[in-house]
């Protein structure tokens, strides 16, 4: 089994935070690629050269964060990655689904700050801006953190945060959403989390 993965990839890092939960950090061989500069390794793979990608021993190859994250709690159950009550559940995945668009929204901020200016669109990034910060407020309210349990809720908003740091501080976050700040100090000192966060730029 091989998980291709980025060290500054968040959807690679929900992986390998979902793996660290699971103790199989050591168990399961990460392949450090660079998707934009593929030599064809990750291809192999991942066809559509994005991290993380997964090929399994059977041959199988799983793309997208939330595909591996989902084979990942079928094939080693415990410890869960979801709460096991229903209503529980469909919060955490409310939560964990508005987290993977803020990344979504993150990336595209990214990748159009890459782009030479005049082909920038600018509508674009006025209404992802405006949406990633009444995402982060909904986030802020919504958002009733375990600290008992960290499944793909945690896992999904402590790699958006982390992401938002890493790429758009500038945004400064904290000042929407106090109590996200606040949770973001604990959450930064678990194991998991502060063991991908993305090396210094
Ligand atoms: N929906 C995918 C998104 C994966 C993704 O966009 N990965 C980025 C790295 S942050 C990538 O590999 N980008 C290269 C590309 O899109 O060509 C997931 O959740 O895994």
């Amino acid at each position: 089994m091989k998980l291709y993965v980025s060290l500054t990839s968040p959807f690679a890092r929900k992986v390998r935070i979902g793996l660290a939960e699971k103790g199989l950090a050591q168990r399961i061989e990460q392949i450090v690629v660079d998707p934009w500069n593929d030599d064809g390794t990750l291809t192999a793979t991942n066809p559509l050269s994005q991290v993380p990608a997964l090929q399994l021993d059977d041959g199988l190859a799983l793309t997208d964060s939330d595909t591996i994250l989902g084979w990942l709690d079928r094939a080693f159950p415990q410890p869960p990655l979801w709460p096991h009550d229903p209503q529980a559940r469909t919060h955490a995945e409310a939560i964990a689904a508005l987290a993977q668009t803020l990344l979504e929204y993150t990336v595209f901020l990214v990748l159009e700050d890459r782009r030479p200016p005049a082909m920038r669109s600018a509508p674009m990034i006025e209404r992802r801006t405006q949406s990633l910060m009444r995402g982060i407020e909904a986030l802020n309210s919504r958002f009733h953190a375990s600290t008992v349990h960290f499944h793909l809720d945690s896992i999904g908003v402590a790699c958006a945060l982390g992401y938002l740091d890493f790429r758009q501080p500038e945004l400064d976050w904290r000042r929407h959403a106090p109590k996200l700040a606040t949770w973001m100090e604990w959450a930064a000192q678990r194991p998991s989390v502060r063991d991908t966060a993305p090396p210094p730029a």
